[in-house]
């Protein structure tokens, strides 16, 4: 006989849970037309140190969606105008919300409208009422397995940071959140000197050891709230939120450093490497025009000898 953890025990336990991981809190979107009901299930969930959005109007979700990015998505079944299928079918057919899971929390206990709603879209089915213990497990156990999810699919193979396209989405994202905040965003872009002769030199397999303790080495000296995606080949493309240009170019300038001391080895010989860093201040412009502005002040650190930082 196991005894039953109660809400608080099970709360701090979640909660360890969360900062063991030092992450950000898992987020739920809570989607349903009454409000008294929704806050309610939003206040057991934050509680257990979930960060929630409830949206009572089902037509605004795309807006809700592309400002919270959720990890799981809480769908009530029926509403006005939209049922809940309805409106998960849409969410489905936009590629970036395919891998955000959907669960229906509703009253409906027939086994057939249950089956209809996840033949439509969705991923599984919370049947109200509910305790607001096992509401809590039931979400939180499905935002850390599609985090991981994410995460895998969002990060490159050989160097663990974010893909091309995911780390100019959260450029964006940092952008209008740097607009709410008023806080300054600065964004490097970073590229290793003369790589081709490294290859040619060392072979491919060296050169990618080099590309991964680039990545390593940018990983050990940024902040945890930092971004780092590897933009191409060996090319990588930083978003440091709060971080003015001055403050950028300094802490780029002591990478840089770093990096240029590391000793390689290969064929027991010894080389060293360089990067040269472009640096802008993202401004409320486009987030392409922003990496433009990065990629400029890349190409004169470029042509002003490598082994630089501009800004
Ligand atoms: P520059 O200082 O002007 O940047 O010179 P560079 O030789 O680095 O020039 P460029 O950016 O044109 O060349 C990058 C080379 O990096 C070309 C490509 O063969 C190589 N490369 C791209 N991706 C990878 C990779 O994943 N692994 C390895 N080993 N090499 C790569
Ligand atoms: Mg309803
Ligand atoms: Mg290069
Ligand atoms: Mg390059």
């Amino acid at each position: 006989f196991v005894k039953p953890l109660n809400t608080t025990e099970l709360e701090a336990r979640l909660r360890q849970q969360l900062s063991r991981n030092e992450r950000e809190p898992f987020r739920v979107m809570l989607v349903d037309d009454d409000q008294l009901l929704a806050e309610h299930y939003a206040l057991v969930l934050r509680q257990g140190g979930l960060l929630v959005e409830v949206l009572s109007e089902p037509a605004l979700i795309f807006e809700s969606l592309k400002q919270f990015h959720p990890d799981v998505i809480l769908l009530d079944v029926n509403m006005p105008f939209c049922s809940g299928p309805e409106l998960a079918q849409l969410v489905r057919l936009q590629q970036a919300w395919l891998g955000v899971p959907i669960i229906y929390l509703s009253s409906e206990t027939d086994g057939e409208q249950q089956l209809a709603a996840l033949i439509k879209a969705g991923d599984d089915f919370i049947t109200k009422p509910i305790t607001d213990t096992a509401l809590l497990v039931a979400v939180f156990a499905r935002a850390q397995r599609a985090r991981q999810l994410a995460d895998i699919m969002t990060r490159d193979s050989l160097t663990g940071l974010l893909q091309h396209a995911h780390i100019k989405e959260r450029l964006a994202l940092e952008m209008l959140r740097a607009v709410r905040s008023s806080q300054p965003v600065s964004v490097v872009m970073l590229d290793i000197d003369h790589f081709k002769k490294v290859n040619d030199n060392y072979g491919h397999l060296i050169g990618d050891q080099v590309i991964a303790n680039l990545a390593n080495l940018l990983k050990q000296q940024l902040r945890k709230t930092d971004l780092v995606g590897r933009y191409g080949g060996e090319e990588f493309l930083l978003v440091l939120p709060d971080c003015s240009v001055e403050r950028a170019f300094t802490l780029i300038e002591q990478v840089r450093e770093l990096f240029a001391a590391l000793p390689f080895t290969a064929a027991e010989q010894r080389f060293f490497c360089s990067f040269s860093a472009g640096i802008c201040a993202a401004t409320q412009e486009h987030a392409d025009l922003v990496i433009d502005k990065a990629d400029q002040a890349l190409y004169r650190a470029k042509s002003s000898g490598r082994n630089c930082t501009v800004l």
